[in-house]
């Protein structure tokens, strides 16, 4: 045990070192237009695959090089995700190939039980961002539509929505959802009803949010399934990661979009029990544990990939010192086991989930610390992990997840994300403030942007 804590505290030492001896350089404009120059080479390479081999599909299969569909049709979520990025980036080729894929293929009037949460996020979200950027009607038109066609999911005795709803006849299946199945409609709800002057969807968004936050524990911890029909919990694990993450984030962020103060209540009073209860201290860095809801007791001592993101939502909210220490651990989570593994045992200093899906989470936090912080510490970072994904992750046709990051082996997905998220967050790490006013938007958790109601 005693071995076991020196090499972690040597591999702190060691990480400090390779961070901060480095950062008298600073990054000069040349080196930063490189890296922006790469990454943006790195979309292109994502892209090309993608069309070469995976036009008019959900999504890419680097590995086969393949089109992969996640249902019965495409909602061609690649082009949907990739919109906005490809537009901030200036890449207007790739911009129109992907706006021609949206309006000649997308069609929401079929037959297909789709999941909520995800259709929300990637298309709803790109759906609605792509409108505000481009102010073409047509992105609206779809979006309006995509919106009445989810409203059903909301009909159930709690108001929480179902997990599955289908299209065309709105049948609902699967009331044993979770916390970020609950509350992650916000953002995109709350535009719906901005663009369409319709009040039911921000309405049943906020029903949905605060049918979790009402049945907080008396910590003020949430766990992480819930049966949507009772309200009870049927997992009383309280984290921050999977299927919990995007409640807590979308909480702060109506606040920020849309200046709800009960949502902002929610986040102050959810942000206060996570601090108290979930946060662990060890000789690696700041993590935060899983505990059980009410008792406030350790389940796990897991973190990982997913985990990541509230470094940056704390640097958001003002919180800087204490995501300046998550995001230590999460540097180095990612340096110690090659690149970042699903999750890990931090205590002992193991991997449990060995996969690396291409996601954005360390990255997007280093951006908001960097541009709160000024610090180059988090250029640093930034640059070791996206040199790191580019160089470990890539194939001839666009990039592959990882499936172990011990052995470096890829596996068969391009997720959408890489596109809407990962290369997106890099990218802006690097990029003049001009680029991306962060006072005037807010990010979906897909990292769709919305420009906030004072413009
Ligand atoms: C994305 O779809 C979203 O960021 C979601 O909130 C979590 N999972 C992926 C990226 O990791």
């Amino acid at each position: 045990m005693k071995h076991r804590n020196l090499s972690a505290l040597l591999a702190t030492l060691f990480l400090f070192i390779s961070i901060h001896g480095t950062s008298q350089n600073s990054f000069t404009p040349r080196q930063r237009s490189i890296q922006r120059k790469m990454i943006k080479a790195a979309c292109r390479h994502a892209w090309s695959g993608y069309i070469k081999h995976a036009k008019g599909y959900d999504a890419l299969k680097p590995i086969s090089q393949k089109g992969h569909n996640w249902y019965g049709v495409s909602f061609v979520m690649t082009p949907v995700d990739a919109f906005d990025t490809f537009h901030l980036l200036g890449m207007k080729k790739e911009a129109n190939e992907a706006k021609d894929l949206i309006f000649s293929h997308l069609n929401f009037d079929v037959n297909q039980e789709v999941q909520l949460f995800e259709v929300n996020i990637r298309l709803l979200g790109g759906l609605l961002s792509a409108f505000e950027i481009s102010k073409d009607q047509r992105f609206l038109a779809l979006a309006r539509d995509l919106g009445a066609r989810l409203l059903p999911a909301f009909n159930s005795p709690t108001g929480m929505p179902y997990r599955y709803v289908n299209l065309k006849s709105g049948k609902t299946r699967d009331p044993i959802s979770n916390p970020a199945e609950t509350g992650t409609y916000l953002l995109e709800f709350g535009k719906l009803t901005q663009h369409t002057g319709d009040s039911v969807y921000y309405r049943v968004a906020k029903k949905a949010a605060m049918g979790i936050y009402s049945r907080r524990s008396d910590i003020d911890l949430v766990g992480t399934t819930i049966d949507v029909n009772t309200g009870e919990w049927r997992n009383t694990e309280s984290q921050i990661g999977a299927r919990i993450d995007s409640y807590y984030e979308y909480l702060y962020k109506a606040w920020l979009l849309f200046g709800d103060k009960d949502c902002r209540q929610a986040w102050e009073i959810h942000n206060k029990a996570i601090l108290k209860h979930l946060l662990a201290e060890v000789p690696s860095g700041w993590y935060f544990t899983r505990v059980d809801m009410k008792s406030g007791k350790e389940t796990h001592s897991l973190y990982g990939a997913l985990d990541a993101f509230y470094a940056g939502i704390l640097a958001l909210s003002g919180d800087i010192k204490t995501a300046g220490n998550i995001q230590k651990g999460n540097y180095y989570m990612w340096t110690n086991f090659n690149i970042e593994p699903e999750e890990f045992n931090f205590r002992t200093d193991s991997v449990m989930y060995p996969n690396y899906p291409l996601r954005p989470e360390n990255i997007e936090s280093c951006f908001y610390l960097y541009r709160k912080t000024r610090d180059q510490v988090y250029l640093r970072m930034g640059e070791r992990m996206i040199n790191d994904i580019l160089e470990k992750c890539r194939t001839e046709a666009g990039y592959a997840e990882v499936k172990n990051v011990k052995t470096l082996e890829l596996t068969y997905s391009m997720e959408s994300f890489f596109l809407a998220e990962t290369l997106k967050y890099a990218y802006l790490l690097f990029a003049p403030d001009r680029e991306l006013d962060l006072g005037k938007v807010v990010f979906n958790t897909e990292a769709h942007f919305f420009r906030t109601f004072a413009q």
